[in-house]
């Protein structure tokens, strides 16, 4: 079975300042090994995918990206940067790779010009953002130019964690809660609930957001988040479709990246359904060889499979099926 796999992060030489977010967290032999991975998107990344029967990686920039730069100009001048490095890493092995743009969305407007170079001129798939941009949240409403064009363009935007602005007061005492075991996951669901009750996808009802790591928690929260908000005061905001659950139902898409286990995919399965959940491996971070053997003795039919390993992707990602013979 083809495999196209979503959350795949690599980093070269010029742009690793922006891709190190989290070698203060990591154990220091598992972040060299990861280092070295994440700067190879040659032989041993496709080694490893040939020994994973992984066919096609959609690459992205290591967080925290762009999203790390102060300068607004420096920003949108790395963004082109990365953008055009990695079309060129994809123009080499246009088989094997496929790519998620970087966005300067510390300008909205040069954003979403850059996604339009990105998908129209590199032919980029989409774009994935590491968390806020300088304390700014994709809900901010200079950011609605970005949603319109992704929105136009039929393009997902992948909502990937990083570091967050501050470090909540919940944290404090506790470092090993910082950083991709707990805080990310629950910072970044966070982040997608801005966008729902931000009014993202009441302007932009075609608007398509990936989230990493099964959903970071939301497919197991729908039902208390609609109940909830039966209780909660609603400070004015009105949801067109009623209930939160209704936006995550129809916007989003799930990665299983970093979550090779039966309970959150059978909770992603119950709460949206065998279209919205796409492969992904969280390389370097994770093994390739896990998550895809992990995909191939899930519990599926054998349909279902086939729509998470490939299928999903090719539609949301406009990526063509493989003509069989
Ligand atoms: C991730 O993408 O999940 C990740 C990083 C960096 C370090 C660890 C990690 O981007 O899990
Ligand atoms: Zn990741």
């Amino acid at each position: 079975m083809r495999k196209i796999a979503l959350e795949e992060h690599f980093v070269t030489e010029e742009l690793a300042a922006y891709g190190a977010s989290t070698a203060a967290v990591a154990q220091p032999d598992v972040w060299a090994g990861a280092s070295r991975r994440l700067l190879d998107v040659a032989e041993r990344r496709l080694a490893e995918m040939d020994e994973a029967g992984i066919d096609l990686q959609v690459l992205s920039l290591n967080a925290p990206g762009i999203q790390a730069e102060p300068d607004t100009r420096a920003a949108v001048a790395a963004a082109t940067s990365a953008n055009d490095i990695l079309a060129g890493i994809v123009a080499n092995h246009p088989d094997r790779f496929a790519a998620f743009a970087a966005l300067p969305l510390q300008d909205g407007k040069a954003a979403a010009q850059e996604l339009d170079r990105a998908v129209n001129e590199l032919g980029m798939k989409g774009a994935l953002v590491n968390a806020h941009t300088q304390g700014r949240y994709l809900d901010d409403p200079e950011l609605r130019v970005v949603w319109e064009q992704l929105e136009g363009l039929d393009v997902p935007l992948f909502l990937h964690p990083a570091g967050g602005f501050d470090v909540p007061h919940v944290l404090s005492g506790h470092p090993e809660l910082v950083g991709p075991m707990w805080s990310w996951g629950a910072e970044t669901a966070t982040h997608a609930l801005r966008l729902v009750f931000g009014g993202v996808f009441d302007e932009f009802p075609g608007a398509k957001l990936l989230l990493g790591h099964m959903g970071e928690g939301l497919p197991f929260a729908f039902w208390r988040l609609d109940s909830r908000w039966d209780f909660h005061d609603h400070r004015g905001i009105e949801l067109a479709l009623g209930h939160p659950s209704a936006y995550l139902r129809r916007n989003l898409w799930v990665v299983t990246s970093g979550a090779c286990s039966d309970a959150p995919l059978v909770c992603s399965l119950l709460a949206l359904g065998a279209d919205r959940i796409l492969f992904g491996t969280d390389y370097p971070f994770e093994s390739m060889a896990v998550a895809s053997d992990y995909l191939d003795r899930a519990p599926l039919s054998d349909e279902d499979r086939a729509k998470i390993g490939h299928g999903n992707a090719e539609r949301l990602l406009g990526i063509a099926p493989l003509v069989t013979p």
